[in-house]
């Protein structure tokens, strides 16, 4: 195309695959060169020029809600810090920081603070994430260290994923699963939910929550038995494998003893060991479902353990495989971003390592040792002992457990100072400092990926506004604090490689993250940095080579070079059901929305998908509670906070658990935050959430009516002003935006329209018998704004036609006419969205598997559902399922 820039090459925001991807202002598609994706892209990455859009951003710094310029807004954060220093100390400031920095972003903050300001108090949403896995880690291998890398999921003849929902949540490494499939492949999903995911399982194992160390303890107990260990590799290169599997006897007697008390079938307990035990190539992959509980750090060991029994780790196709969550978690752990860390892989206890550190920085007043870890950093935010506080790139308002505590403490904090791309979040509507950060596309740095793979991200954006990336804005705050000197970065190359040399220091070989051969590169090579695998070596060529697997010679990162088996016991989960909270609450991610929904809500086909808050019930559990699939229902938690979404009735939900998706906050419903139904409580060892056992009780909302609004873009209307809704929910559209709503009132809809459409309906169809009112209000024949009203959900109509009608200049009357039956013309609904890619929906798949596409391939031919980045392929399968067998022929026909 003439004139259309050329792609740069740059890395996705989005999850911890890290793939690469080549992008333009208006346009983005996979880098084939990228060893991560190799040009896949997943329906969010395939869709992110779409959320570079202005709308929503944060542009200027402000202060108590004003807007200022650059230097007013440093000078009131310097002066918020030195005040708290000069009275309280260090210890009464802290950083809040986020997997989603840039390395070189995360490692000026964490300098900044520990060495500068000298509070240890900086800590980072990692904790919610994968710090379990980087305690399971430490104790381990004595470092924070993924064995493996991605080849390793393909190569594997095992394939056991535990507690990942990898098809939604990391769906390009899933597809690179998926592909490898070969005779003999054998994959074991572990989760309580039947999920996308488990479409992959030659065995899925819906345990009960929280009872994964039991499950690999009877493990290990086994591959004792059936003398499946590896007696010289324990022997020359693991300590402890006595007493892990002493402890294991003691927790997980036999395969009957394991079933019982995973609620799983003892022969499907014996398959899974049975493949495991007899399979050298064997991948465990593990993610949240092991992480978030409060024996996450003791469920990773757990698996760790029945690997290095095997010896199978550091070699192609085997060991414990650590999912990493966010974009940039493994470089945050790099810098030493975590409140129990230091910097570059080193501890405060590590020997020497605080001194070396702040000769290193000549840093002084270096911080004395560990800070808090983020649940108790917020405790102490509530209780007033910390007076600044600056938080970056995270929505903690959101994710931390016990959210309306999280918000009291944000309130209460003297100074909260946020950085932030987005201007209204439920966290920057706590601030009192707001410092606009550049987004992606917008910045330059590094990130690493799960395979510790170092990617760049590059800029092919201007600056939005006075936005600036989150590297300058902490150096300017510390040239401010008058650390001029040791902050005088010019650009991110700088960063990167006093970073670089810093990973050599004190290290001789001893820490496995050493990237010393980066610490010379010239901003050009800086600049052409192709991805590589830490830790980074250089060859005889003077090339730079990196690393796919760590410990291949059993040489581990402890003391005595030994890998450590640690003894697991059974730790039952904090948060227990009682007669008042019957229910276990589970949470985790859909397919298409990033978190807190800042940057994925912008892409109106992202939210097609599932487009309100849900509550996926077990139909035994809802008979029970008159609850029917789409009704709205609510769920109380433990601490009274309350979570309101629509009903999915599914068999793949466990009786007596419920799940919920944690992207909704108060910028999109109501009532709809999964973490208001989580209570703080932390694993001992890594301070990580219980945020996958929650508790709660579920009961139907009344609603006497059902509503929707439709409203041309940027008209203001907020129903969160709204008193007597029940319930709202707001889903941005391509043409504009909607909200759903439920009320238990009664209502004068007539009034009632004029008032939520901004206008006097010129379009009214009232049928009150039914409760049913329909209005629309037009300017100059343009529809601006229309109201639906009925007595059941079900039976408004579905919205992807009505909101085209916001395209129209002027509305033809018959569309008029249909617009108050509320009924597509000429068109079919297509129903609820499966496929985002080319927005493929439910009814349109389901008609054309009733016409004879009978297999994927075939819906992929006729609709092209499917054939882009393959993540609605499960619910394809599901929809063959269903209306296949419907619709099979008669006998005696064809
Ligand atoms: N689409 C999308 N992708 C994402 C993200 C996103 O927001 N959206 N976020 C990214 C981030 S930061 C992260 S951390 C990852 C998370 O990736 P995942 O961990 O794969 O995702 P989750 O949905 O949080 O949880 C995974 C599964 O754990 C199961 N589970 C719950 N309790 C237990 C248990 O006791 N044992 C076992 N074995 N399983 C259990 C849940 O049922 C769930 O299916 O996803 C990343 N990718
Ligand atoms: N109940 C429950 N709670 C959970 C989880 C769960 O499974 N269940 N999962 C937990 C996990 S694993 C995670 S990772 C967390 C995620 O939770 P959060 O980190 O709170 O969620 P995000 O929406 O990713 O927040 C990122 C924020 O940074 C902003 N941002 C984006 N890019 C930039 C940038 O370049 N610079 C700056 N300064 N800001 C930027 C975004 O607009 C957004 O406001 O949630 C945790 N909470
Ligand atoms: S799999 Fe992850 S990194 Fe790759 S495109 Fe999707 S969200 Fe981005
Ligand atoms: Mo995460």
């Amino acid at each position: 195309m003439a004139g259309a820039p050329s792609p740069i090459a740059t890395t996705c925001p989005y999850c911890g695959v890290g793939c690469g991807v080549r992008a333009r202002p208006d346009q983005v598609a996979g880098d084939r060169s990228h060893p991560a994706n190799a040009g896949r892209l997943c329906v969010k990455g395939s869709a992110l020029h779409e959320t570079l859009v202005p709308a929503g951003r944060l542009l200027r710094p402000r202060v108590a809600g004003r807007e200022q310029t650059w230097s007013q807004a440093l000078a009131a954060a310097a002066g918020a810090i030195r005040q708290a220093v000069a009275e309280h100390g260090p210890g009464s400031v802290a950083f809040y920081l986020s997997g989603q920095l840039l390395t070189e972003d995360y490692y000026v903050a964490n300098k900044l603070a520990k060495g500068f300001i000298g509070t240890p108090h900086v800590d980072t949403n990692s904790r919610l994430c994968m710090s379990s896995a980087v305690a399971a880690h430490k104790r381990a291998f004595g470092e924070d260290c993924v064995p493996g890398c991605y080849e390793d999921l393909e190569l594997a003849d095992l394939l056991v994923l535990a507690g990942s929902n990898a098809a939604w949540a990391h769906p390009v490494l899933y597809q690179r699963m998926k592909a490898a499939a070969r005779a003999g492949r054998k994959v074991v999903v572990i989760d309580p939910r039947r999920t996308a995911t488990a479409e992959l399982a030659d065995l899925h194992l819906m345990l009960k929550p929280g009872t994964d160390t039991v499950l690999f303890n009877g493990l290990l107990v086994w591959l004792a038995d059936q003398q499946a260990v590896d007696r010289v590799y324990l022997a020359r290169h693991c300590n402890g494998y006595d007493e892990a599997l002493a402890s294991a006897r003691a927790a997980a007697p036999s395969v009957q003893a394991v079933a019982a008390s995973c609620g799983l079938e003892a022969d499907d307990v014996a398959t899974f060991y049975h493949w495991f035990a007899v399979t050298d190539r064997t991948v465990t992959a593990f993610s949240q479902g092991i992480n978030q509980s409060v024996a996450g750090t003791d469920k990773g060991n757990a698996i760790i353990n029945c690997h290095l029994a095997c010896g199978r780790i550091g070699r192609p196709g085997t060991g414990p495989f650590s999912l990493t969550g966010q974009p940039n978690a493994m470089g945050g752990r790099e810098v030493g971003g975590l409140a129990n860390t230091l910097a570059a892989h080193m501890d405060y206890d590590s020997p020497g390592a605080r001194e070396l550190v702040a000769g290193f920085w000549g840093a002084a007043g270096i911080a004395e040792g560990p800070g808090l870890k983020a649940v108790e950093l917020f405790e102490a935010v509530h209780r007033g002992e910390i007076r600044v506080l600056w938080v970056m790139g995270t929505n903690p308002a959101v994710s931390l457990p016990d959210s309306s505590r999280v918000r009291a403490a944000l309130a209460r904090c003297p100074t909260v100072i946020v950085s932030d791309c987005m201007a209204d979040t439920d966290t920057t509507a706590l601030a009192d400092i707001l410092l606009p950060a550049a987004g992606w596309g917008e910045k330059d740095g590094t990130v690493t990926n799960s395979e510790r793979c170092i990617s760049r991200q590059r800029q092919f954006l201007p600056l939005a506004g006075d936005a600036r990336p989150d590297w300058w804005i902490i150096t300017a705050l510390a040239r401010q604090l008058g650390h001029g000197e040791a902050f005088g970065y010019r650009a991110p190359v700088e960063i990167f490689r006093e970073h670089a040399a810093l990973s050599a220091l004190g290290n001789h070989g001893r820490r496995k993250f050493d990237i010393a051969a980066l610490a010379g590169l010239a901003p050009q090579q800086y600049d052409d940095l192709a991805p590589l695998q830490w830790p980074v070596g250089v060859d005889g060529h003077g090339r730079l080579t990196g690393t796919p697997r760590l410990f291949s010679n059993g040489n581990f990162a402890t003391p005595d070079g030994r890998a450590r088996l640690v003894p697991v016991t059974t730790v039952a989960p904090r948060q227990q059901t009682t007669v008042a909270a019957p229910l276990v609450v589970n949470s985790g991610r859909i397919r298409d929305q990033w978190h807190t929904m800042t940057r994925t809500a912008l892409a109106p086909r992202l939210l097609a998908h599932r487009p309100e808050p849900f509550i996926e019930v077990h139909p035994a559990d809802a008979r029970r509670l008159g609850l029917q699939d789409g009704d709205l229902g609510q769920l109380t938690g433990s601490g009274n906070g309350r979570f309101t979404g629509r009903v999915r009735l599914t068999e793949g939900q466990r009786p007596g658990e419920v799940f919920v998706p944690i992207h909704w906050n108060q910028r999109f419903t109501g009532q709809g935050l999964a973490s208001a139904l989580v209570a703080p409580v932390t694993d001992p060892l890594s301070g990580q959430p219980e945020a996958k056992h929650g508790v709660a009780s579920l009961r139907p909302l009344r609603a006497r009516w059902h509503a929707c609004v439709l409203q041309r873009r940027g008209r203001g209307w907020q129903p969160r002003q709204v008193g007597h809704v029940g319930y709202w929910c707001r889903q941005p559209r391509l043409q504009c935006d909607s909200w759903w709503l439920a009320g238990d009132g009664v209502v004068d809809w007539q009034q009632q329209a004029a008032h939520w459409l901004g206008g006097e309906p010129q379009l009214v169809m009232a049928d009150p018998a039914q409760g049913r009112f329909r209005a629309a209000h037009l300017v100059a024949g343009q529809l601006q704004a229309v109201l639906l009203v009925d007595a059941r959900a079900d039976q408004l109509p579905d919205l992807g036609w009505l909101s085209g009608c916001f395209a129209e200049d002027v509305l033809a009357a018959p569309v008029r006419r249909a617009l108050l039956a509320a009924k597509a013309i000429g068109s079919e609904d297509a129903g609820a969205l499966v496929c985002s890619c080319f927005q493929v929906g439910e009814r349109q798949i389901a008609a054309a598997i009733e016409n004879g596409s009978r297999s994927v391939e075939a819906l992929g031919q006729r609709l092209q559902c499917g054939t882009n980045c393959g993540s609605c392929i499960p619910e394809l399968r599901g929809l063959l399922a269903r209306f296949g067998e419907a619709v099979l022929p008669a006998p005696g026909i064809g």
